[in-house]
């Protein structure tokens, strides 16, 4: 066989080069890219379009697309693609560094949005046609059907709705992903909406492959190039203290029997501190985890190793180099208890609220009432977007948000009198760790939450700075239900670009 990834012949005598590919997307439309947190992007048509948008700029010509993906994807597609100008439009999520500077900039329009329903929006009409997908995939069985890549996303959902499909078959994502995948295609718009017969995090409901109609597929591109994810860093000091308080509030919850000894299926975000959380995990005295997450990071990988996760589903891997290779060398031992789905169920309010998920995220800031900004620096500067954490927080058993207390090498207090912008409002925040120690927000007032995140949570170094203001406040504010002083509480802001902290 000359094609063994391709083992449709309609859709083999489709292959072409991708810059042919390339060349079928039009200016000013709208194109679905897969892609979630670096893997199973597309890593050659986006290439070969920014090439052609850099050539039509040159020519004077004002060439730009609109980019949907799954959520943050790799260099070859969002950086290249903002490197070349051509991007008018963007969402649900981006930690692209070049496009990041373009929105902060204003030359890119950037729709950041939850998760969960970047999908059903597409269906409802909201966010316009959807002109071309470009997906990768493992690869096309002899039916035509499609093996999912290593992640999932939107890629159903593209492939549904777009008029013109471009697949990209990896050869480096491995064979043995086949299986591994649930594809629910039971999903429907009101008034048709039945309920999703999931109630357990290893419950399969779908099918391991996408359908796809042959003849809206105009290009097949054969590629072999690795997902791109970036390496974490070891846990430091900061990550340890802040996971072994996490660790002791896990132990105390199951000990007053308000979680399993199992603990509830787990939500981990992205980044160092919740890696180093599920690393923490590893020695900690539960068995038989769960989780039902977004993406699958490296200490999951760990976890079910040592054997005290039983399962894991995502909709995507997000993997250091070193771990993807782990895996890649041993997909098949894994292939069982690792589940990827499209992201409107990973990330469905109904299934996070009926399987009880315990939900862990990262933040910028978080005031001391307890509302969490995860999005937007100084209140204007977005770094990447709300992503997941806006389903899991609202629907989670326990919604739990980490931070180090200080950030820019402590000049920046993470605990502030009034978040400069807020992704989660406090009712969707009920524990809020740091290094200096562990907030539990459940069944307090908001001056009973100021009290301890203050006590628990703030640095030292600017402890007396919030005690100041939380006394003011309450002496000088318009109401004592949750006292503010508007005047001053965005001040702290302003005062770190005034010294130069933060620059303009
Ligand atoms: O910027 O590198 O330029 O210094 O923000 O901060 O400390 O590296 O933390 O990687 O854990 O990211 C909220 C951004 C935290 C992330 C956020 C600056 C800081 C640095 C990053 P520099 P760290 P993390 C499921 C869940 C939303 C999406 C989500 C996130 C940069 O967790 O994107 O939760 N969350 N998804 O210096 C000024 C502050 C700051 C600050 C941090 N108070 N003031 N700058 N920074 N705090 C996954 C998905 O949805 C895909």
């Amino acid at each position: 066989m000359s094609h063994p990834r391709i083992a449709n012949p309609a859709l083999a005598a489709k292959i072409m080069s991708a810059q042919d590919a390339a060349a079928l997307i039009t200016p000013g439309s709208t194109v679905g890219m897969s892609g979630f947190t670096g893997s199973g992007y597309p890593k050659a048509v986006p290439m070969a379009l920014a090439e052609r948008i850099e050539a039509a700029h040159a020519a004077g010509d004002p060439f730009r697309v609109r980019v949907w993906t799954g959520a943050s994807t790799g260099p070859e597609l969002d950086g290249a693609l903002a490197k070349s100008d051509g991007v008018e439009f963007r969402l649900p999520y981006n930690s692209d560094p070049i496009a990041r500077e373009k929105i902060n900039r204003g030359e890119m329009e950037y729709f950041d949005m939850h998760l969960s329903q970047v999908a059903p929006m597409a269906w409802q009409g909201f966010l316009g046609p959807l002109d071309t997908a470009v997906v990768e995939v493992t690869g096309v069985r002899p039916d035509g059907s499609l093996i999912p890549s290593s992640s999932v996303g939107n890629n159903k959902t593209w492939l549904d709705r777009a008029e013109k499909i471009i697949l990209e078959v990896n050869r480096w994502q491995n064979p043995a992903l086949e299986g591994m995948h649930d594809i629910y295609y039971g999903t429907a718009l009101p008034p048709h909406r039945v309920p999703i017969p999931l109630v357990r995090p290893d419950d399969r409901i779908g099918e391991t492959t996408f359908r796809v109609d042959p003849s809206r597929v105009v290009a097949v591109v054969e590629t072999e190039a690795p997902d791109r994810n970036l390496p974490f860093s070891p846990p430091d000091e900061t990550a340890r203290a802040i996971a072994g308080h996490l660790l002791e509030f896990f132990r105390h919850e199951v000990a007053k029997g308000r979680l399993p000894p199992t603990l509830l299926p787990l939500q981990s975000g992205v980044g160092n501190i919740a890696n180093a959380v599920l690393t923490g995990l590893v020695d900690a005295p539960f068995e038989n985890m769960t989780a039902y997450t977004e993406v699958i990071q490296d200490g999951m990988l760990d976890l079910l190793a040592a054997g005290k996760l039983r399962m894991a589903s995502a909709t995507a891997f997000s993997l250091s180099p070193e771990a993807a290779a782990a895996l890649n060398a041993d997909m098949a031992a894994y292939r069982d208890r690792l589940i990827l789905r499209p992201q409107e169920i990973s990330n469905h309010p109904e299934l996070i609220r009926r399987l009880g998920c315990i939900a862990m995220n990262g933040l910028i800031e978080a005031d001391i009432y307890g509302n969490v900004n995860s999005t937007h620096v100084m209140g204007s500067r977005i770094q990447n977007g709300i992503g997941g954490s806006g389903d899991f927080a609202r629907n989670a058993y326990v919604s739990i948000f980490m931070t180090p207390s200080t950030a820019k090498g402590g000049k920046i207090s993470a605990i502030v009198p009034q978040a400069s912008h807020v992704d989660h409002i406090n009712q969707d925040v009920q524990v809020l760790v740091t290094e200096q120690g562990l907030a539990d927000l459940r069944g307090l007032s908001p001056k009973q939450r100021a009290r301890v995140i203050i006590d628990n949570c703030s640095h030292p170094d600017y402890r007396p700075m919030l005690e100041d203001y939380f006394t003011r406040a309450k002496a000088g504010s318009y109401g004592q239900q949750t006292p503010t002083l508007p005047g001053e509480a965005l001040s702290w802001h302003q005062r770190f670009i005034d010294t130069g902290t933060m620059k303009l």
